[in-house]
This record gives C-alpha cells, structure tokens and sequence, in this order.
C-alpha cells in the first residue's frame, strides 16, 4: 500500500498529462504583465498609418502626398510607386496568388491598402492619413458571388488578364481563381439517377470574421550596421513569416529575426502576411529606424483574414429507411479581390472534402468554384480547421434535411449512417483516412444525458400549442493535424512541427517549440506532456515559443495542429531525453540498462525498488558523470512528420426555444460532449470547449460581414458585429469521451477547433428544428431576432 500511494504522490508532483493544472500564462496575463505587439517600444520608433480606399472598386488617378508630407512629426508617405523599384509593390499570397501591398493602379476592394504614413507618433500619423489626396474613378463593383462569372462581370484582376492557368488549374473567365473537384462524379451521379430519394438544399455559410480581442500588427526594426531585419509581430506562425519575408526580401534569412510575442487571440487571423506587415518593414529599411504599424477594428474587421462566405449546394441519395448513399456538393467560393486563403498549398479548398462527416457514404462528389469580388481576401480563419466549419455544417444541415422529408428523428437517422467503430481505420469517399472514432457511443450518451425523448413530447406538446421548441444536433468530425508533410507544405515547407529540450544540470529543464500560442495555454500543457515522459515536474519546466533565432522551425499554430504535431513532437523528444538518461543510469547504478525500469520519474532497477537514480540524479550526472565515449549533456530536438491526421469528434445538442412574436431565439441548454482522445489538461479543454462554442453562437446569432450592392462594408464595427458578451452567452454543459489517436505517441489529438466546427451546426439545426413541423427545411444564418420572426411572419405564426 505505501509502495503504491508513494507512486501516486511522485505522479501528483509532476502535473503531468490528465492533470488540471492550473494556466502558467495567467499569472502575468490577469496582472496586465502581458507583452502584447504594442507593449513593445523601442527608442526612435516611428508610427505607421495606412490610407485606405473609400471604393470597393475603382481606378487611381493620382495621388498627391505632398500636403501630408508637409505636416510637421511626418517622415514618409509610401505608395505603390515607392515600392515598384523593389519589387515589392506585389506579393505573393499563401494561395498561390499575387496580392497588391499597395494599391498599384486600381483598387479592388473598400478599405484596400493604398499609403502608408510614417511619423512621429499615431495620431500625426492619423492626421496625415487624411492629407493624402487620392483621386479615383469610380468602376462597376462586383458584390454577387453569383454573377462573378457572368460574360459581363466586371473584372477585377487586370493583372492576371489571359492567364488561363492558375495555381489550382485552368481559369476559364478573368473573375474565376480555380475550380477544384474530388470524388467519384459519374459513379455518383448514377447512385442519385436511381435513389429511392433524394434532398437537395441551398445553404449558405456566411462570411464572419474572428476578431480577436488584439488586432493585427507589427514593430519593424532594421539596423542599417548590421543588416540585421527584426521584426515583432502578432503572429500565428513566426518561422513562416520569416521564410517568406526572406524570399520577398532577399535578406538572408539568418538576418531575418521574427519574434511572435504573447497574441492576444488569433484564431487564424494571424497566421498570413498583411500589407501593413510589408510596408512597415520596407519603412524601417528605408527610413533606419524602428517603425510600429498597429490596425485599428475597422480595418481589422475590414481587410484582414475573414472566414467562409461559402454558397453551398448538398444532394443526398438515400434509401427510403434513411440510409444515406451518396452526397453531391458544389460550393460557390467567395474569395474576395486576391486569392489569399491560409490553406496548405495544395488545398485551394482547405479540408472540405470531409463533407461526408460521421456517416459512412459510399459515393460522393464534390465540386468547388473559387471566385473574385470586390471584398477583402481571405477565407480560411476563425476556428476553421481549414473549411471543416463549411464541410461539417453542409453535411450536418443535410442529414436534417434528409431526416425532415423521410419523417425519421434526426437521432435516430445519424445512428443508422454513422461509420461503426470496428470499421477504423477507415476510409471516405473523398479520401479521408480516418484513424479512430466511436461516434454511436457519444450520441447514445449525450442522448441519455439530456433525456432526448423527454424533449421531443415536451416539444410536441409546444407545437400543439403553437409554441416553437427546437432540439438541433450535431454528430461532427474533425480532421486537425496538418500534416503530413506528403500532403500538406505552405509555400513549399511540409507541415512538420518541432520541439527541442534540454534539461539543466539542476534537474529543470526549458523547451521550445516551432508552434505558437495565442492564449490555448501551451506553456501549461506542453510541460504536461514532458513532465510525464522525463519525469520532471511541469513546474520545473519552462515552455518557450515565437522566437525564430531560439524555437526550432515549425510551421506555427492553426489548424488545431499543435498538439497532433508538436505535442507528439514533445513526447518523442522526452523519449530521447529518457533513452540517454537511461544508459546514465545504467553507468550510476553499475548495472546493465536491460535491468532498468522506468518509474514515474527515475529509473529502477528490475526487483531492487530501493536501487535507483531519479530524473534529477542523472541531470546532474549528465554534466559530470557520463558513460565514456558519451557527450556530456540532457538535450533532445524532434521534428515530427506525422503520419496522418487525427480525428477527434463530438456530439452536442442544443435546445432552444423562440419567441413567435419576437422572433428572439433562446438557448435553453446546450450540451457538448468532445472526444479529442488522450487528454492533457481537461481544464484546458473546457476552457477551449467554452471559446468554441461562444464563438459558434455568435455565428449563428448574429455574426455576418454584409456589402451593400456598392461594396460598402457593413457593420465594420462592434456596433454592428455581433460579439456576445457573457450576458448574452448560454451556460454550456460539457462531458467526453476519450477514443485514442491510434497514431499519435501520446494517443492526442487536437480539440481547439472542434467546438466551433460542430457547435455551428448545433445552434442552426436547433433553430430550423423549430419551425421543421412547418416545412421549412433551411434558414441561412445568422439568426437574428428580425431574421427569425421574418420566417414567423411568413408563416402566419404571429397572428
Ligand atoms: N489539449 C489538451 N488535450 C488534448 C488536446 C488539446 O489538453 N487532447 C490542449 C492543448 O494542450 C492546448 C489546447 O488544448 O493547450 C489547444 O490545443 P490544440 O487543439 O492542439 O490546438 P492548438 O494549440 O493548435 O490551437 C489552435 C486552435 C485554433 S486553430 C484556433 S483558430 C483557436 C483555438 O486553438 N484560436 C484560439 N483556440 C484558441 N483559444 C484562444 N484562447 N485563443 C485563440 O486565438
Ligand atoms: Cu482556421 S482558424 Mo485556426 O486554424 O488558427
């Protein structure tokens, strides 16, 4: 007995995985000791300040600086013929397209980078903004989607006119970017020409935008001496930025120094390079002296990345018991003026082939058409898993769809398609391997857990009366982890991640990661994860990322990633740690290292408890008292490869009810259970889980980046944008089940992403469940009061 609660209290100590530590980050975070972007000011720092198009789409006739020139405290006025002789008016974006730094000629989009202002401090900088004349003719602005491939669209992109090849295949109209399709087309076809039936639904995704609490921005520093470029930067993924700073540059990369410091959220916002980025550093080159370019909401809400605007077409086939045999989708892409998507290269779609979800679907075909507007680029941000929120909510809304005109229950029919826990790993029509998952078993226990049968009598006595109840579920699977360097490269660097550690003679030990935190608590539970492979306690552990002269290269934190690829690089590279420190012990102890046996935090040897040297021990050894012919020295790095994606998934049910004379939608409970296998920290995961699905809410209730026919940016602002504050957040409830990636070391996968991709779906399904026993199959989102009691009023039910 004392042998075993001994073991037990050695394993407390370490806070290892599965541990509710505490965050690490908090202590300096709730003091106001955070280094965010603008906490960092360097002596003769300059301010930057851009002027911005008023048009959505026009021409430039000229452009006069010489009044703000004038302004006492203003040092330069760049625009796109400063950046010319450069080259550097142009970049490339992640997408394989090109994006104007400065508008060169033409604008395409409202609020477009057309100057930039550098003075003495902001509002210099602001007051001189507004002394830049810039005379415009106005063209015909592209806002449709829809009409973007129209004979007589507009076009956007002169620059491209006659390139009939794009970076994802042939461009068949100057507004096209790529049209991307996966599947079985003609297979699929003839499985819909001969189904018992078949659903088809318009469903359009919105385009929202994250909006972190810190906006985008940059300090740039180039000391003329040296050469040397540093730059600090909100960033998602410094090392990338480094590269490709370098490659815009032709600065050496080993001058190039990005520091990503604490980020005040990202949520995929801050994983590309922005304009203001560029001009910032070439300001700070030209003028030999720091130079700070902070946004502001507007322009953040404005021009940075924005997330979906995703016009989908789902087809099911099924048969008449349900039994789903094939899915069609084309999807309409909205990607505004310039191709500047955050995929992997080789993805213009991101991850959307994982339409076909949980269920197990023989035959699908999906096509995708990626078009320009006169809309900021972007596409891929917010807690997107790379356009999993668009996949997951079409096939979620569509098995709902299904559902409704077959007059099963819409549990019962996700029982009856779902892919069955023997058949992992398994394979999906479009080319998904998934690794793991028993998703019959989460329903089951979410189902039980909320006593479903006792919500629908309650709601089919509601709707006896008139009242509207709607019960919405949502079956999800994620695919995070990206990833395998065969698949998955951003500008050509495969999406490995990196950990590398070295333990001190003392016995503590720091590591550092090519990943970076912007609040998922990495500094907590990376140290989780060593402290269960070397035996340290995570207290003694200090996690460090976002300096590329220090982290080892990694492709940064997006895509729920971090643990799939970073985290399993972090348990590999405490393996190494423990195979060096067992042949120390082995040396200490004058015993051979097959006699040993690991033990929480020391090595044992076979049959001898009281025979053993702990992690602390061999340390110290390590730097005095190695086996010859050994290097001295406790130090591992790892590079992990990973050999595929892991799957995590949940299930959750949301019950609301509404108000038929308001159209107001309350959420009464909302129930989420999260499989994202092994768990490091599960407060950690809760905390993720809540973020999630707030952020799915607000979505679904009120989030919407809308254009007037003008292409003017509507509600640009938290005026208009929704941002629920806890006041309006539902009470979330929470549970799991734990289904081990059977590829990952530590059997983890990742979960920052999975609350938003199925709690979107969760919100909408309840929503339109309300009013299902009225025959409306689909209502876009976001769901607001006027929305809502729109379709009320329609329907007759405010009488
Ligand atoms: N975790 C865990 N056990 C698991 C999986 C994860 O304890 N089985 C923990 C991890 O150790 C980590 C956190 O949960 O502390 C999230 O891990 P992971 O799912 O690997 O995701 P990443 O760390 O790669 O974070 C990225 C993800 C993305 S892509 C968006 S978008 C998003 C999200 O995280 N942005 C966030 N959550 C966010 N949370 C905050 N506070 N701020 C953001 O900008
Ligand atoms: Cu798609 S938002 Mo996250 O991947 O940073």
């Amino acid at each position: 007995m004392g042998a075993i609660s001994e073991k037990l209290e050695r394993q407390e100590r370490l806070s290892g995985v599965g541990c509710q530590r505490k965050r690490k980050e908090d202590l300096r975070f709730i003091q106001g000791k955070g280094t965010y972007i603008d906490d960092i000011k360097l002596p003769g720092m300059l301010h930057a300040d851009l002027v911005r198009s008023p048009y959505a789409h026009a021409r430039i006739k000229s452009i006069n600086v010489e009044k703000a020139l004038a302004l006492p405290g203003v040092h330069a006025v760049l625009t796109a013929k400063d950046l010319k002789p450069l080259n550097l008016h142009w970049m490339p974006t992640l997408a394989g397209d090109v994006q104007a730094v400065l508008a060169d000629e033409k604008v395409c989009f409202q609020h477009q980078e057309v100057a930039m202002v550098i003075a003495d401090d902001r509002y210099i900088a602001a007051d001189a903004v507004d002394l830049v004349q810039v005379e415009y003719e106005e063209l015909p602005p592209l806002v449709d989607p829809r009409k973007a491939m129209d004979p007589d669209a507009p076009v956007i992109r002169p620059d491209l006119e006659g390139k009939t090849q794009g970076a994802h295949g042939k461009r068949v109209h100057p507004n096209h970017i790529f049209t991307w399709e996966v599947g079985d087309k003609t297979g699929t076809d003839q499985v819909f020409a001969s189904a018992e039936v078949t659903v088809r639904e318009q469903i359009t995704y919105q385009r929202v935008h994250a909006s972190p609490l810190e906006t985008c921005g940059c300090v740039a520093s180039f000391e003329k001496a040296s050469g040397d470029l540093k730059i600090w930067l909100t960033s998602q993924a410094p090392h990338v930025v480094r590269t490709v700073v370098s490659m815009l540059s032709g600065i050496d990369e080993s001058k190039v120094h990005v520091v990503s410091p604490d980020v005040g959220g990202g949520f995929g916002v801050k994983v590309g390079v922005y304009p203001g980025y560029v001009v910032a550093i070439v300001a700070s080159i030209v003028l030999g002296r720091p130079v700070k370019w902070i946004e502001d909401r507007i322009e953040h809400l404005a021009t940075t990345a924005f997330g979906r605007d995703y016009h989908m077409t789902g087809e099911l086939a099924a048969d008449r018991n349900g039994r789903i045999r094939a899915l069609r989708v084309h999807v309409l892409a909205d990607h505004g003026a310039f191709d500047a998507c955050a995929d992997p290269s080789k993805w213009p779609a991101g991850f959307f082939h994982t339409c076909t979800g949980s269920y197990d679907i023989p035959k699908a075909y999906v096509r995708v058409d990626g078009v320009y507007t006169n809309k900021a680029p972007g596409g891929v941000s917010y807690r997107c898993s790379f356009r999993i929120t668009e996949a997951s909510y079409l096939i979620e809304r569509m098995i709902d769809v299904l559902a409704q005109k077959l007059g099963i229950d819409k549990a019962e029919i996700r029982f009856r398609n779902f892919i069955q826990p023997e058949q992992f790993p398994y394979r999906s029509a479009l080319g998904c391997e998934y690794d793991s998952g028993n998703y019959p078993a989460a329903l089951k226990k979410v189902l039980e857990a909320v006593d479903y049968p006792a919500l629908r009598r309650e709601q089919a006595k509601k709707r006896a009366r008139g009242e509207l109840m709607g019960i919405g579920i949502s079956t999800f699977t994620e695919m995070v982890g990206a990833g395998p360097t065969k698949t998955c490269d951003i500008l050509g660097v495969g999406m490995f991640d990196s950990c590398e550690i070295r333990i001190h003679p003392t016995g503590s030990a720091i590591a550092r990661f090519g990943t970076k935190d912007q609040g998922q608590s990495h500094r907590t539970t990376y140290a989780q994860i060593l402290a269960s492979e070397i035996g340290i306690p995570s207290d003694h552990i200090v996690i460090e990322e976002g300096d590329t002269d220090t982290a080892p290269y990694g492709l940064g934190t997006y895509g729920s990633r971090s643990t799939p690829t970073a985290g399993a690089a972090a348990a590999r590279a405490g393996r190494k740690i423990r195979d060096k420190a067992r042949k120390i012990a082995a040396h200490l102890l004058e015993v051979s290292e097959d006699d040993l046996e690991w033990d929480v935090d020391r090595f044992v040897v076979k049959g001898v408890p009281e025979q053993f040297k702990t992690m602390k021990d061999i340390a110290w050894a390590a730097y005095n008292n190695v086996p010859e012919g050994m290097e001295p020295g406790l130090e591992a790095v790892e590079y992990y490869d990973p050999p595929n994606f892991t799957f995590p998934f949940g299930a959750y049910i949301c019950v609301v009810d509404i108000d038929r004379f308001t159209g107001e939608v309350k959420v009464r409970r909302f129930y989420a259970l999260d499989d994202c296998g092994t768990r490091i920290n599960p407060m950690i995961i809760e905390g993720q889980v809540h973020g999630g699905l707030t952020e799915a809410f607000a979505v679904a209730m009120g989030q919407e980046l809308a254009y007037d026919k003008h292409g003017n940016i509507l509600g640009a602002s938290f005026m208009d944008f929704f941002l629920p504050t806890a006041v309006e957040t539902p009470k979330w409830e929470t549970d799991y089940t734990v289904t081990p990636s059977p590829h990952h070391p530590i059997g983890a996968k990742g979960v920052g992403e999975s609350p938003h991709v199925g709690g979107v779906s969760a919100f909408s399904n309840a929503v339109i469940d309300a009013f299902a026993h009225l025959g409306v199959t689909h209502i876009n989102m976001p769901y607001t009061a006027w929305k809502v009691w729109k379709t009320i009023h329609q329907l007759g039910l405010d009488k």
